[in-house]
């Protein structure tokens, strides 16, 4: 037996071993959530490769340059879709990179889950070596078993997804989930091509560190906004201000303030009336995810989990991590114009 091995659980066993304490578990969510470890891998590599796009497609050397040049969040959600729709796991997809939902290709099985996922999020930051992430959402399908999965699927509420997570593109790649029964997180080790749990059970503070918020938005707030960005800051007398990190990469900012704790906030304003963020993949996941953590995610007046989703792409407004810090912003926001 390999030493290393013995010391170390790999995302595989660690699934697996989380599977036999459901002995209802048929498997297929530990599947399910392999092949988004897979994929995780595929785009992993990729993205470590993207700063030599020019440098190897000029030489020609490699056929990376077709794989690379093409856009990595393209890139990424054909990843997604290849390493999901054809394992007989899925009945849809739905990407922040695709309209309308996706079915399962016909000829392939229909499963029994819905994922809906934002393949690379913050691509922007690609092109200066900002971390990145992938993020994604898991629900049990309400419509009819065997038949092609629908927009129905895929609308549903934060609070009924089955598991969520991330895949963290940073200084080391991470995965981190949860199931409903706590949260982990997995570094890779491209040694042995391998997530190895590294951050069992996480648990997040209730009054943070810090805050991230894009200040130069500020003009654009309600007054309870500015007044509650004010508070954190500590320019409030009888409150301890916070350090200010923001990143601008949505899943970097989340996951730093879940191992520190801290808030994340991005605000509605008069330009984004209900946010920049998406409800489906970005918000309602990492919801799960805080609160498993012990943490809190509001719109401003109520749980992300508990928000009804009407259209696939909606925005809403997000104030994600310590349940502390995030109530504050409830009670300062009450009553705030939606
Ligand atoms: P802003 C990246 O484009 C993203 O979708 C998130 O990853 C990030 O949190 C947010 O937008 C940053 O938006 O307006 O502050 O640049």
């Amino acid at each position: 037996m390999n030493s290393k091995l013995a010391r170390v659980v790999t995302i595989e066993r660690f699934i697996m071993d989380q599977e036999r304490l459901h002995p209802e578990a048929t498997g297929e969510l530990s599947n399910l959530l392999y092949d988004i470890a897979l994929a995780a891998k595929i785009i992993n590599s990729h993205v470590r490769m993207a700063g030599l796009a020019d440098i190897l497609g000029s030489s020609g050397s490699i056929n990376v340059q077709g794989e690379v040049v093409q856009k990595l969040d393209e890139f990424a959600n054909e990843t997604m879709k290849h390493a999901l729709h054809h394992t007989g796991r899925v009945c849809v997809l739905a990407s922040e990179e695709d309209e309308a939902p996706i079915p399962t290709p016909a000829g392939y099985p229909s499963g029994k889950y819905a994922v809906l996922y934002d393949p690379l999020d913050g691509s922007s930051n690609i092109d200066v070596n900002v971390s990145i992430g992938t993020i994604f959402s898991i629900h049990r399908r309400v419509t009819q078993q065997g038949e092609p999965g629908t927009l129905v699927d895929c609308l549903q509420s934060g609070r009924r997804q089955v598991a969520a997570g991330y895949v963290l593109y940073g200084s080391s790649t991470v995965m981190v989930y949860t199931t409903g029964h706590g949260v982990h997180g997995f570094t890779y080790d491209p040694t042995i091509g391998e997530f190895l749990l590294s951050h069992p059970n996480i648990a997040t503070p209730p009054v943070g560190m810090y805050y991230s918020v894009n200040e130069s938005n500020f003009p654009r707030w309600d007054p309870r906004v500015q007044a509650l960005v004010k508070r954190y800051k500590g320019l409030d007398s009888d409150y301890a201000g916070k350090n200010s990190r923001y990143i601008g990469s949505l899943v970097a900012d989340f996951h730093r303030n879940l191992l520190a704790g801290g808030v994340f906030a991005y605000p509605a304003d008069v330009k984004s009336p209900r946010g920049k963020l998406r409800l489906l993949y970005e918000c309602a996941p990492l919801a799960l995810i805080c609160e498993q953590a012990g943490g809190y995610a509001s719109d401003g007046g109520c749980a992300i989990l508990d928000v009804a989703p009407e259209e696939l792409h909606q925005r809403s407004p997000l104030y994600v991590g310590s349940r502390d810090d995030v109530r504050l912003a409830e009670a300062m926001l009450a009553d705030a114009p939606p």
